[in-house]
């Protein structure tokens, strides 16, 4: 299949059209007034954007009628694929009855009273609380609140430090950005703010072998960056640790099996509060309804967002375990703070319907039995290819690691982008798939089957294959 790329088409009126509009028209209205997330609006400007209509199971369509399949479920959200007529009902049908109504003067709403209900049933047993948000950065603006509150009410205000890593995400907004290691983004805007510390990432690769460390021994020595930071910071002044189970954004970084059982050791040890962001990895993504199951951490608190609607409205949160919800309901008083649209009824209705879904098909055991294992079978065949060094994969999320020479895992030259031109090989033949670094990254939809998978593998692997013709052509190897 190949994509005409839009912009470059010299009659674009004569091409198709969707509502009514050429694809060169609705480029120009979103060049012309949306500006887009995590952008250069100049150079999208220039190029166009791709314009998405229709989404149907794991596959997309774009405005000039070219299927694609959909390997990052939206952006890690989409768990029940597109199309699902029980959220759309659910939705419908509280659009209806009830489109809104806020939760702070002393009211509730039916849809948010049941999804909290079955957050609680289906999350580790320490949680019976739930906070909502409407994204994972206001659920971790919510999480830097909490947290902080919840030590004053202990009598220890002094502890306010949030020890987070660097290549971790968390967000976008000043708290989320802040708690993030994404140096990009703390120069824009002059973050962290105060009270925020990153230590390095579990990644072996990355920094455990220049180290020679095994992985294992590398996963405890990542967990002692964190004591050692509890001890230069002091223990009595830290809050709280926060980290994904798997770092998503950061490149599918799947820690060492050492690390987080470790990590909460050194947690229970200080006296410090344990935040799981699980913005990607809740709902089933690892195999587990939370990633802190599949690696045996018992956090405080759990953020969410994403999976818990599969993104087909926002919504997000924070699960509050009740070593911290039964200080503050019991001593806490009143907590200033929430958001308009905690616990809306619309998105809470669809987050039911969503949930049950997930659970009639069986999703989270399919992933942890049957798609996530097969993932992994894909990538390990794929490591035989050239260009592939490292290869990680954890329930349905997976990275390869792009390398200039397999034999010595040497990398390419720092000018040359090789996943950027991977991915742009990939959104050419109608595949999405993430570039990060140098790795490549894959998060498909839960429903996705075994033959889907197959066609992604194969779609992986001519893109690599392109991908290496042109590194051969250009001189790059
Ligand atoms: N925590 C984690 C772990 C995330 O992955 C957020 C918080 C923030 O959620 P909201 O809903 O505020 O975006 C995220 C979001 C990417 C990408 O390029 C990843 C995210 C968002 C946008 C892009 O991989 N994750």
């Amino acid at each position: 299949m190949t994509v005409t790329n839009a912009a470059t088409a010299t009659d674009a009126s004569a091409g198709p059209t969707f509502r009514g509009r050429s694809t060169r028209d609705w480029q120009a209205a979103d060049a012309a007034h949306f500006l887009h997330p995590f952008t250069d609006f100049k150079a999208l400007a220039a190029r166009g954007a791709r314009i998405v209509t229709r989404g149907e199971g794991i596959y997309l369509w774009d405005s000039e009628g070219h299927r694609i399949l959909d390997a990052m479920s939206g952006l890690w959200c989409v768990n029940v694929g597109y199309g699902q007529q029980p959220l759309i009902d659910a939705a419908t049908r509280q659009l209806q009855e009830l489109p809104f109504y806020n939760a702070f003067f002393q009211t509730s709403t039916p849809p948010a009273i049941e999804l909290a209900e079955l957050l609680a049933e289906l999350s580790p047993p320490q949680f019976q609380h739930v906070f909502f948000a409407s994204s994972g950065s206001e659920s971790n603006d919510t999480v830097v609140r909490m947290v902080r509150r919840y030590w004053a009410v202990m009598g220890q205000p002094q502890r306010q430090v949030i020890i987070s890593r660097w290549n971790g995400y968390h967000g976008s907004t000043m708290a989320g950005a802040s708690l993030g290691g994404m140096p990009g983004m703390h120069e824009q805007g002059g973050l962290p703010i105060p009270g925020i510390v990153h230590i390095d990432q579990p990644h072996w690769w990355e920094h455990g072998r220049a180290l020679g460390l095994s992985r294992e021994d590398f996963g405890l020595q990542a967990a002692k960056w964190l004591e050692d930071k509890i001890l230069e910071i002091g223990a009595e002044n830290v809050a709280a640790f926060i980290g994904e189970p798997v770092q998503g954004a950061g490149g599918v970084i799947v820690p060492s099996e050492t690390y987080w059982p470790e990590v909460q050791r050194i947690c229970d040890r200080y006296g410090v509060l344990l935040v799981s962001d699980e913005v990607i990895t809740g709902f089933g993504r690892t195999g587990h309804w939370f990633g802190c199951e599949r690696f045996g951490s018992r956090p405080d608190l759990i953020t969410f967002a994403k999976g818990v609607t599969s993104g087909y409205v926002p919504l997000g949160g924070v699960l509050v375990g009740e070593r911290v919800a039964q200080a503050l309901i019991e001593r806490g008083g009143e907590f200033a703070h929430g958001y308009t649209y905690s616990g809306h009824p619309v998105a809470c209705a669809v987050g039911v319907a969503n949930l049950g879904l997930v659970r009639q098909l069986g999703l989270v055991e399919r992933v942890r039995d049957d798609t996530g294992p097969y993932l992994a079978a894909i990538y390990r065949r794929l490591q035989e290819h050239p260009l592939v060094g490292e290869v990680q994969s954890c329930g349905l999320m997976g990275a390869l690691t792009l390398v200039k020479d397999q034999a010595t895992n040497e990398p390419f030259a720092p000018e040359v982008d090789i996943a950027m031109v991977c991915r742009g090989h990939c959104f050419a033949n109608g595949l999405i798939m993430r570039a990060v670094g140098q790795r490549m990254i894959v998060a498909p939809p839960l429903v996705i089957t075994r033959a889907q998978l197959d066609e992604m593998g194969a779609l992986i692997l001519r893109c690599l294959d392109l991908t290496l013709a042109d590194a051969r052509r250009e001189g790059w190897l």
